[in-house]
């Protein structure tokens, strides 16, 4: 009998011993979560000099198109947001502000006011684009019906200083669970389309 009960411990103590092993593998990964390969290239000073941009078109199907500085920005309701982390998709933390300070999104779409012909009219999709090419996409009802649009904003300052390598604007969502496909830095256009 006392044998069996020997027996039995060790293969326990055997099946235990390996199942954490194996769970241990699967939440440490022999790579820790790292930034993405395409993420981590750091933008160079040619890359920064072609890309900045040092104006945001708000444009499409709105009654009043702007052409926003960031002197125009400091015009408007800023806003200072604190600590914000940029993740990647893939999970790396790839930037972290202590302070930022910026303008909703919400009130530059009101200060152009979208062209709305009615009540059931908001179907509209927005999409803030960059110099070289990379977007991010709201929805009318993310921004006007939603606690994102309480959370996106044009920012042109980090830590107290304006944005340099990434400038002059950068379009933010801090409630992203991912905040790094909706973070659009060289920001150069707010485009407002209707859902046809
Ligand atoms: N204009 C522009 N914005 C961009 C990107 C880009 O390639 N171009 N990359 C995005 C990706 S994939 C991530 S993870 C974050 C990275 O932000 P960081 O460069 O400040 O670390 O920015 C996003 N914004
Ligand atoms: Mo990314």
């Amino acid at each position: 009998m006392k044998k069996i009960v020997k027996i039995c411990t060790v293969i326990f103590a055997a099946c235990t011993f390996s199942m954490c092993n194996n769970s241990d593998k699967q939440d440490n990964p022999t790579a820790p979560a790292t930034k993405s390969e395409a993420c981590m290239k750091p933008i160079s000073a040619a890359d920064s000099a072609k890309f900045l941009s040092k104006q945001l078109e708000v444009k499409g199907e709105v009654e009043t198109p702007l052409i926003l500085t960031v002197d125009s920005l400091k015009a408007m309701n800023v806003v200072k947001i604190d600590s914000f982390k940029v993740v990647c998709q893939s999970g790396g933390v790839m930037k972290a502000s202590e302070s930022c300070k910026g303008v909703l999104l919400k009130d530059i779409l009101e200060k152009a006011k979208i062209k709305q012909t009615g009540h059931k009219d908001r179907n509209f999709y927005i999409v803030a684009r960059a110099t070289d090419d990379y977007k991010a996409t709201f929805s009318w009802a993310e921004i006007f019906n939603n606690p994102t649009g309480l959370n996106t904003y044009v920012i042109f300052e980090e830590n107290g200083q304006p944005i340099k390598h990434q400038g002059d604007m950068i379009l933010i969502c801090t409630n992203d669970i991912k905040t790094g496909p909706r973070h659009v830095f060289w920001l150069k256009s707010i485009e407002v389309n209707r859902v046809n």
